[in-house]
Parts: C-alpha cells; structure tokens; sequence
C-alpha cells in the first residue's frame, strides 16, 4: 500500500496541481540566508534558537520549513509563479503531537495585483475538494515574520461537521494552517520587483492534515510501521 502520509501528500499536491501549481521540492539542508534571512528572520530572532533549530554547521540547518522552497523559485524563475513547496521538516520537538521531522506543504502565487480575497477563494476550494464536503473556513488575524498582513485558517471540524467534539476541543473549529501576503521584504530578498508583483502564501502540516481527515490522535503512530494501523488507510 502507499503510506498514509505519502496518500495525503499526494491528495493535496493534486488539488494545487489542478489549480495550475507547480510541485517542487528542496534541499533538506540549507544555509542560514534562505531558512531565515531572506524569509524576513534576522540574526536576532526567536526561531532561530539552538532549542527550536537542528543545525549542521554555523551557517546550514536542517530546514525547519519548506518556505526555502519558495525563494529558490523566486530566484530561479520569472513571475507570474504558482509554486508549492512539499516534504520533510525538522524541528527540535518531540511529543503526542509534535514530531521531530514532520512534513509541510506551502504554496505561493506571484502575481501582478494578489489580495487576501485571492488567498481565501484559493483556500476554501482546497478545504472542500480536501474534506470532500462543503465545511466553510474562517481566517483569524495572526502573526507571521515573511507575511503581511497573517492570517491562521480554521475550518469546520471534519470529525463532528462543526457540532463540538473531543477533535476540536468542543469548539467545533480547527486549525489547519497559516498563510497571508508575502512580505515586502521577502519578495526583495527573492528578487521580485514588488509593487509590479505581489505575492500570497499558505502552509500547512500534512501530519496535521491527515490527523484531522482520519480522527488519529497520536503523531507517532505514521512512523511505528504496525501493520494493524496501516492496515486501516487500505483503498
Ligand atoms: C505559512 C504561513 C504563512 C509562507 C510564506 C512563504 C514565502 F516564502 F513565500 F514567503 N512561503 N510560505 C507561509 C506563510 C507559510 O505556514 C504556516
């Protein structure tokens, strides 16, 4: 069978690449410059912290995003970009529902006039072709160093239609990612010529992602390999 993880991954790809997307991936090992610099993070910020942060030398880490993604095709190709950035993650945590490398999806898109009504038509028609029903979305106001402004986006809970339940913590919303317009400054760092070109992103936790669609409650289990739980996702 494929893995459950490898499935998702490959369901949320196939959405964005109907959407015209362009599926890429990276190097797991980057320089300080495109993990944090260019991604509006400078020397002096929290997230760079040796606690949060697997690093490899004083200038590599491991990527604790996929954004690095998305500069590397800031820099290589000519906008109007549709991009999403996919794979593995590494972060410093490890408990029920952190793991130490996780998997991300992000998406971009580069173009001439892009606004948040673009990024939430883009992200409530992912949500319903994902849960494969109509659950609306909500964006909450939020912080993020490379976007500007931040939104985090919730959705209906698939597991009780947005009734309350153990999932959601009773509350019948759920987070399933962040996202937001490209910050001035990371479209420079990428060499994109704003205001001529203007940019929205989004990221989500494909762990989290498949978390929610099936009901599992424990992070860990993706990585064990017991037949009995794999078993479960078979087509
Ligand atoms: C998120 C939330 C908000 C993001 C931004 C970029 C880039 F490189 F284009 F600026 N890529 N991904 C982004 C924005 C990711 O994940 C929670």
């Amino acid at each position: 069978r494929v893995q459950p993880l490898m499935r998702i991954r490959q369901q949320v790809e196939d959405i964005f690449a109907r959407m015209g997307y362009e599926i890429l991936e990276g190097p797991e090992v980057e320089d300080d410059y495109h993990n944090f610099e260019a991604l509006n993070m400078p020397p002096d910020h929290p997230a760079r912290d040796m606690q949060d942060t697997f690093y490899v030398d004083a200038q590599h880490v491991l990527r604790t995003h996929t954004s690095p993604i998305q500069l590397h095709a800031m820099e290589n190709e000519r906008p109007p970009l549709r991009i999403i950035g996919v794979g593995p993650v590494f972060r410093a945590d490890s408990d029920i529902s952190h793991s130490p490398n996780f998997h991300q999806i992000e998406g971009m898109c580069i173009d001439r006039k892009v606004s948040m009504a673009d990024l939430k038509g883009t992200i409530t028609f992912f949500v319903r072709e994902y849960f494969g029903r109509d659950l609306k979305t909500r964006f909450r106001p939020s912080f993020f160093p490379f976007t500007e402004p931040s939104a985090e986006v919730d959705c209906q809970c698939p597991i009780c239609a947005g009734k309350g339940c153990r999932m959601c913590k009773h509350s019948g919303w759920i987070e399933i990612g962040g996202s937001g317009l490209i910050h001035p400054n990371v479209l420079k760092f990428g060499g994109v010529a704003y205001p001529d070109w203007q940019g929205f992103a989004f990221g989500f936790g494909i762990e989290r992602m498949a978390i929610i669609k099936y009901g599992i409650d424990d992070i860990r289990l993706f990585n064990e390999n017991d037949v009995r739980f794999l078993r479960q996702f078979a087509l």
